[in-house]
């Protein structure tokens, strides 16, 4: 008989074709993917409407991903992230140099840079037709094309943030390939060289593959 995993993700059974793909549960994908600890799906429906209360048990704000582990049942994919390192120096280097600057990289994607890019995608999205819309953007944009060329400037010609790959990139590259401002990521060659280096890891491309089979079980062709 086979054993089931002993880690459960949480995902959407259903969101609109512009996010599949990039839903936030494939941060969680790759990195498991990355040290090969399997995991089992829990889809839920809700996506951008109304939450069960177990979903909202789980994740007080009605999002994914969730992670559960036995008694363990965490949410926030930097929380997540953190917790899968712990099990692995593949994910986060045990060096506490290293360590330190690996989870530094860790929250600035999450804290000072996918802020930028989320305001303008949110401002996008309400905002069409809206007499504030351009200006709301136009004040927006300064900033996030400011932390970008610094980011750019941080990497320089490196192949990964520090001397190897960690949580740090896998957190970077995702917030970077995901924006729906990828023409702030183009501008800089080198940070758009680093998100292809990333996306090509067999470990993303299978968490991709992951991620997209869930919704097309539920359309298929
Ligand atoms: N800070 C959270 C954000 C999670 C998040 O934005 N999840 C989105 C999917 S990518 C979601 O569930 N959105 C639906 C909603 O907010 O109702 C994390 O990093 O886990």
């Amino acid at each position: 008989m086979t054993q089931q995993p002993a880690i459960e993700i949480t995902a959407y059974d259903w969101v609109p074709d512009m996010a599949r793909g990039k839903v936030k549960d494939m941060r969680v994908r790759w990195a498991l993917n990355e040290i090969g600890l399997p995991y089992k799906e829990r889809l839920v429906g809700g996506a951008g409407g109304e939450k069960s209360a177990d979903h909202l048990d789980d994740q007080p704000f009605g999002q994914v991903p969730i992670y559960k582990e036995g008694d363990l049942t965490l949410f926030e994919s930097g929380a997540i992230l953190l917790h899968i390192g712990e099990k692995d120096e593949r994910l986060l280097p045990r060096d506490p140099v290293a360590r330190g600057r690996a989870i530094a990289w860790m929250f600035a994607a999450l804290n000072s840079v996918e802020p930028f890019l989320q305001a303008l995608f949110l401002i996008d999205l309400r905002g069409e037709g809206q007499p504030w819309h351009g200006p709301a953007s136009g004040a927006l944009q300064p900033f996030a094309e400011n932390r970008l060329q610094q980011l750019s400037a941080a990497l320089g010609e490196r192949e990964w943030l520090e001397d190897r790959f960690t949580l740090g990139d896998l957190l970077m590259i995702d917030v970077l390939r995901t924006t729906s401002k990828q023409q702030f990521v183009r501008a800089h060659a080198n940070l758009a060289a680093y998100v292809e280096r990333g996306t090509a890891r067999p470990a993303f491309r299978s968490a991709l593959a992951a991620q997209m089979a869930a919704f097309e079980e539920r359309e298929p062709k």
